[in-house]
């Protein structure tokens, strides 16, 4: 099934709603956050640091609670359902996600130094997108179910256990960490075509 495709007729595609709604996921209350919060600018393709591999987290602190917050600002501004921290800049492994449907309440959910510990032999074709490749979708097969390892925001290990769109997601997401991009898995000869797009409008807007 095509995935975004698929999220957008299943109601992800959110309209904006306030930003305030997605702060308060710790204990430090909202209005510290309403006071920084802010809309990071996306990398777009071919920008070189989409290609670096991300540092583990070593420390949950208010610099790390800053950038998930605007990882979640920018990702509902987008909108995305799922923003990994190198996309705006900040090399770290962190992924911000969200595949409640519009008609839905928000579901901000959050993976620090998440691992993949078992893929399915079973795999699944979803059409994929990237809010650092905008405008282009195509299908990508994965394993069809993952099981992941990773910190809260507490800092407390968590597993879970993803199928469907999750799984795809979060796969997504966690190639980001790595500096691989959805391209990466199509054919070289769709992915040169993409790369050229992407690199004459970068080079058309330098101008
Ligand atoms: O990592 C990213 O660039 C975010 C990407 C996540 C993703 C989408 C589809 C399959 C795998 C991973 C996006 O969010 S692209 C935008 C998108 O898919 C979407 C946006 C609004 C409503 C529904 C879907
Ligand atoms: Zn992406």
């Amino acid at each position: 099934m095509a995935a975004a495709a698929a999220a957008s007729r299943a109601g992800h595609a959110r309209s904006c709603r306030s930003p305030r709604l997605i702060l308060r996921i710790d204990r430090v209350p909202a209005t510290a956050y309403i006071a920084t919060m802010a809309l990071r600018d996306i990398l777009i393709l071919p920008d070189k640091r989409l290609r670096q591999v991300s540092d583990p987290v070593k420390k949950i602190d208010a610099s790390l609670r800053k950038l998930i917050e605007d990882m979640f600002e920018t990702m509902y501004d987008a909108p995305g359902i799922g923003l990994a921290a190198i996309q705006i800049g900040a090399p770290k492994r962190v992924i911000t996600m969200d595949l409640a449907k519009k008609e839905e309440p928000r579901n901000p959910q959050v993976f620090i130094n998440p691992e993949i510990v078992w893929t399915s032999q079973e795999k699944a074709t979803y059409e994929e997108g990237c809010l650092s490749i905008p405008e282009y979708y195509d299908d990508v097969e994965r394993p069809a179910q993952v099981k992941l390892k990773y910190l809260d925001l507490e800092g407390k290990p968590r597993e879970v256990e993803a199928n469907g769109l999750f799984a795809t997601c979060l796969q997504h997401e966690i190639d980001h960490l790595n500096g691989v991009l959805f391209i990466d898995h199509l054919s070289k000869l769709k992915r040169d075509r993409v790369l050229k797009k992407f690199t004459k409008a970068a080079k058309r807007a330098a101008v």
